[in-house]
């Protein structure tokens, strides 16, 4: 069999890790692309973890360009292209110059590979998936936002980081936009199989999902110019990586609902299915009324920046 082709969209902070993590997973063969003015960058990056490679044994083949036509039939695409925010800023600030780029990448991407499986990262999450969809014309499965993943890793930190067990036994869920209207999913959170609501009190659970909600900025406020890059690389790669080996993982991600939740027509933070059919199935459970009304209020917040997409 071929090896499976990986082009990683955009290759700063966010696109140098991800290759750096399919190259150490042996996911498949990666090109880094970027805007011909980053070119040397990627070149270099790509050069240089391909000199990484010798020590694990890593049979991977690692290049860097600007050309689109390097990047015909791919398998999988992970997009970062566009800015990240900067101290003060919102998610929703990135959207005019991001959108421009989304869709440019989105009319590249559907010429050059229109079976792909498509992985988007870039902010505002939840429209630019959206503008992706709409541009490509992609079927619904195989596009899909990487947010939820890693809010929900971020939840099971925080978590792990309040009791002092291993965060490789908490569990949790975090659903809706990625914003500060995310929906963190105490109830079903547990440590272990115990519900972490009966191991932390309720005022200080409430700190931890705020804490939660807020946690991307915590991080662009301590850089003071850019935002996280470690943890949103890792989210993304056990996503491709779902998809590539057929894991049939259960991730919160940003996939398209059509009646799931009672959400139509909108990309946001579910438990999804990631197979090799791409985004396989929506696993849909009962909310509480609370919850209810938190994620229609997340989904307001969703309709809000798509409308401002004009798509
Ligand atoms: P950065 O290090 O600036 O990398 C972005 C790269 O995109 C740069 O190298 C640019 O040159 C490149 N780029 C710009 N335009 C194009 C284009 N048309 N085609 C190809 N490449 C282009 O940013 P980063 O890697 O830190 O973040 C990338 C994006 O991810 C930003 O929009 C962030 O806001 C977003 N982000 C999302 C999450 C989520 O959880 C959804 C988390 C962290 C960052």
């Amino acid at each position: 069999m071929a090896r499976i082709k990986i082009a990683l969209i955009g290759g700063g902070q966010i696109g140098g890790n991800l290759a750096l993590l399919a190259a150490q997973k042996e996911l498949g063969d990666i090109i880094i692309f970027d805007i011909p003015k980053a070119e040397g960058m990627v070149k270099g990056k790509a050069l240089d973890l391909m000199q990484l490679r010798p020590h694990d044994g890593y049979d991977t083949n690692i290049i860097g360009t600007s050309n689109w036509d390097d990047l015909k039939n791919t398998d999988v695409f992970i997009i970062t292209a566009g800015i990240p925010r900067k101290p003060g800023m919102n998610r929703e600030d990135l959207l005019e110059i991001n959108l421009g780029i989304m869709k440019d990448v989105a009319t590249n991407i559907k010429q050059q590979a229109p079976n792909a499986f498509v992985i988007v990262i870039s902010n505002p999450l939840d429209a630019m998936v959206y503008a992706f969809y709409k541009v490509s014309r992609f079927p619904k499965n195989k596009v899909v936002g990487m947010a939820g993943a890693l809010d929900s890793t971020r939840f099971r930190t925080f978590i792990a980081m309040e009791t002092g067990y291993s965060v490789q036994d908490v569990t949790c869920m975090v659903l809706g936009g990625h914003g500060d209207t995310m929906v963190p999913i105490s109830r079903l959170a547990t440590i272990g199989g115990v519900p972490v609501t009966d191991l932390i009190s309720p005022n200080r659970l409430k700190e931890i999902e705020n804490r939660t909600r807020v946690a991307g900025g915590e991080i662009v406020k301590l850089f003071g110019n850019g935002s996280a890059f470690y943890a949103p690389a890792q989210s993304a790669i056990e996503m491709a990586e779902a998809f590539i080996r057929d894991k049939k993982r259960v991730i919160p991600c940003a996939s398209l609902c059509e009646g799931e939740f009672g959400i139509n027509g909108y990309f946001i933070g579910v438990p999804s299915v990631i197979g090799s059919g791409g985004v396989e199935n929506i696993l849909e459970f009962s909310l509480t009324d609370k919850e209810k009304s938190e994620l229609n209020h997340t989904l307001e917040a969703v309709k809000k920046t798509v409308a401002e997409t004009g798509l």
